[in-house]
């Protein structure tokens, strides 16, 4: 994420990450205040084993979108409403990358964290079949939990 501002919101990826029982490391990398930071951190990431970057950021694309840039895995980004545009800015510029550096782009905020750690835990699941069901149990359970009355 683009500052420590910006973990109240990135939080509930890591907690879905936790609850799907996908390992994950939590950096702050300001693409403006720490550019070598994010540069380094993108160019290492695959040969540290990485597989999938989450890139929460408030304002502008440029934190996923350079990460994205220096590195070939998927990088996907949640804008965070940090400004008086409440996350609009982010999610217009983060959504808006020129085609060729994709950044999977999420909802602003809360819902869209979730979803970025879902959709990291669907990637992974791809070539792991233990994540795989966990990710389907996690399904099955959402769909009991909604009741058939809003009475119940
Ligand atoms: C962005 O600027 C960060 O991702 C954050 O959302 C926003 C505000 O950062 P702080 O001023 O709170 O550090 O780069």
């Amino acid at each position: 994420m683009g500052s420590k501002s910006d973990w109240p919101v990135m939080q509930h990826a890591a907690e879905m990450l936790e609850r799907l029982g996908v390992a994950y490391e939590a950096r702050v990398v300001s693409a403006h205040r720490t550019p070598k930071r994010l540069y380094d951190y993108a160019t290492s990431a695959q040969a540290r084993g990485l597989k999938v970057i989450i890139a929460g950021a408030g304002g502008a694309a440029h934190l996923p979108g350079m990460a994205a840039s220096m590195t070939i895995l998927p990088v996907l980004g949640v804008p965070v409403a940090a400004t008086a545009l409440q996350g609009q800015d982010a999610l217009l510029s983060i959504v808006q990358m020129p085609g060729g550096i994709p950044v999977g782009t999420l909802a602003i905020g809360k819902p869209g964290a979730i979803n970025a750690g879902l959709l990291a835990a669907s990637i992974l699941a791809l070539s792991d079949p233990e994540l795989s069901a966990r990710v389907a149990a996690l399904r099955a359970e959402q769909t009991a939990g909604v009741p058939e009355s809003p009475l119940e």
